[in-house]
């Protein structure tokens, strides 16, 4: 009986592993996938790319990979989309954006000093 249990755990377990390594898939209310466009940014001294052209709908996530100290671009701030994360230096934060409709997103650092825009262009 004991065995069995833990049998049941470790397969439990691989099953979480597998799920966190399942990228870049994403379920969709109708059970089908779709793909996520990853883009790394790597923030030093500004944002490179410091424009991201993106398509309407379009899933997206940002690598911010920080690499400085300092307290400048410590957090960065997507005010239009209420989006405010840490970026702590060498430790890459993924942030999941929602589906964005065509226009012009700004992201900056938490002092308003530093800046970059996601550029949403309509399909078609
Ligand atoms: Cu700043």
């Amino acid at each position: 009986m004991k065995l069995f249990k833990r049998i049941l755990t470790t397969a439990g377990l691989s099953l979480l592993g597998a799920a966190a390594t399942t990228l870049p898939t994403q379920a969709q209310a109708d059970g089908s996938h779709h793909e996520v466009r990853e883009i790394e940014v790597i923030v030093q001294g500004g944002y490179k790319p410091n424009r991201i052209e993106v398509i309407e709908g379009q899933h997206v996530q940002l690598k911010f990979v920080r690499k400085e100290a300092g307290g400048c671009t410590r957090e960065v701030v997507f005010p239009a989309l209420g989006i405010r994360k840490e970026l702590p230096e060498g430790q890459p934060v993924v942030i999941h954006l929602p589906q964005l409709k065509a226009g012009e997103y700004e992201f900056k650092c938490g002092m308003n000093m530093i800046k970059g825009k996601i550029v949403v262009r309509s399909r078609g």
